[in-house]
């Protein structure tokens, strides 16, 4: 059997505000290497118009989720997420996606790795890439997955079945702690920056202090070839301190850019995914944006107006992302989740 001439089982899906293909871990090769190899010919991959490929020729389209039943105890469902990179020939598992992870319950349940119970049904997602649970809930009315619903999320037109996502302890999810360096705030190229990892690894920097408002509309940003070098020199620096290592073929730490609150929210952010910027905010990042703020001497403290209560909404370029943030009596923030919508956009084989 050929992929090349019979495909293999996919199903691509909108999580959140991101796109993905979706596969079972038994339809695809072992060999990360081959695996890999395949993963970039069914995107398109290197290429930045991803034309012989299924990618939609931005890193928030060319995203890919494998999943398996997990053995764990705590968790019905592995999880594995891979950044398809859209120009490079590199694939990456150097960190989780929380918006592909907002497809992972109903595809889970579609594909029979988890059976429905009654009209909503939890899925307990192990993270691969973090080695961290999430609980996502998926409606499942009469015994199947429903897309339909009145939830909305802004970056996404219309609405959709809720997902709601929770997640325990993802505190230094891939840099060991949670602020890597052990300092709220650290100076790298004169630029002050909070390195900082709850759920993903970011670099959080002042918008200001870079020279521009942190408002600006996406495309303006990516049109900022100054601005785009400096990030990465940063980045670069912050990736070793990070415990990431050389970060140069990595899709982290995302560089997030802050400034005071436009619309009522805590705080206004710009993302670089690293080198694209987000047209809204990842998950994780907008988890760890708002753990952030609430840390006194960070980048971010300064700049935000906190919540009374634990939703804390982290504006972006087309709206805002709330995350739900508890802390203990000592400000520490112990669990984090938010609301996504998922749909089935095709379902069928693919191939390479
Ligand atoms: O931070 C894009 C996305 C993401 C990641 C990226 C994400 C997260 O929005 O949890 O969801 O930051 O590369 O899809």
């Amino acid at each position: 059997m050929s992929i090349a001439d019979d495909g293999i089982p996919c199903t691509w899906m909108r999580g959140g505000t991101s796109k993905g293909a979706y596969f079972l871990a038994s339809d695809l090769p072992e060999d990360p290497a081959t695996r890999d190899a395949l993963l970039l010919a069914i995107m398109g991959s290197p290429d930045p118009a991803q034309i012989d490929g299924i990618g939609g020729a931005d890193p928030l389209t060319s995203k890919v989720a494998i999943l398996s039943a997990s053995a764990r105890a705590d968790a019905d469902v592995d999880y594995l997420f891979l950044q398809v990179f859209v120009d490079q020939p590199l694939v990456s598992d150097a960190q989780g996606c929380g918006n592909i992870l907002a497809g992972v319950g109903p595809f889970a349940i579609e594909r029979g790795l988890v059976r429905p119970k009654g009209d909503e049904t939890e899925v307990r997602i192990h993270m691969l890439n973090t080695g961290d649970i999430a609980t996502a809930r998926v409606a499942t009315p009469g015994g199947r997955v429903s897309y339909v619903g009145d939830a909305r999320i802004d970056g996404v037109p219309g609405r959709h079945a809720p997902v709601p996502l929770m997640f325990g302890d993802v505190a230094g999810s891939m840099c060991g702690a949670l602020l890597p360096t052990g300092r709220v705030a650290d100076v790298i190229d004169g630029i002050a920056c909070t390195l900082i990892d709850n759920g993903m690894p970011c670099v959080i920097l002042r918008a200001a202090d870079l020279g521009v408002t942190g408002t600006e509309a996406r495309e303006e940003l990516e049109a900022d070839t100054g601005l785009k070098a400096r990030l990465e020199e940063i980045r670069l620096q912050a990736g070793p301190r990070m415990n990431l290592g050389d970060v140069r073929e990595k899709s982290v730490p995302k560089m997030t850019l802050v400034s005071p609150p436009q619309h009522g929210g805590v705080i206004a952010t710009r993302s670089f995914i690293p080198h694209r910027c987000h047209a809204t905010i990842g998950v994780f990042a907008a988890v760890t944006v708002a753990t952030a703020c609430t840390l006194p001497g960070s980048t971010a403290a300064g700049l935000a107006v906190l919540p009374r209560g634990a939703t804390f909404a982290i504006e972006h370029p087309t709206g805002a992302a709330e995350v739900l943030i508890e802390r203990d009596r000592t400000g520490q923030v112990t669990r984090a989740g938010t609301l996504r919508t998922a749909r089935k956009l095709f379902e069928g084989r693919v191939f390479a």
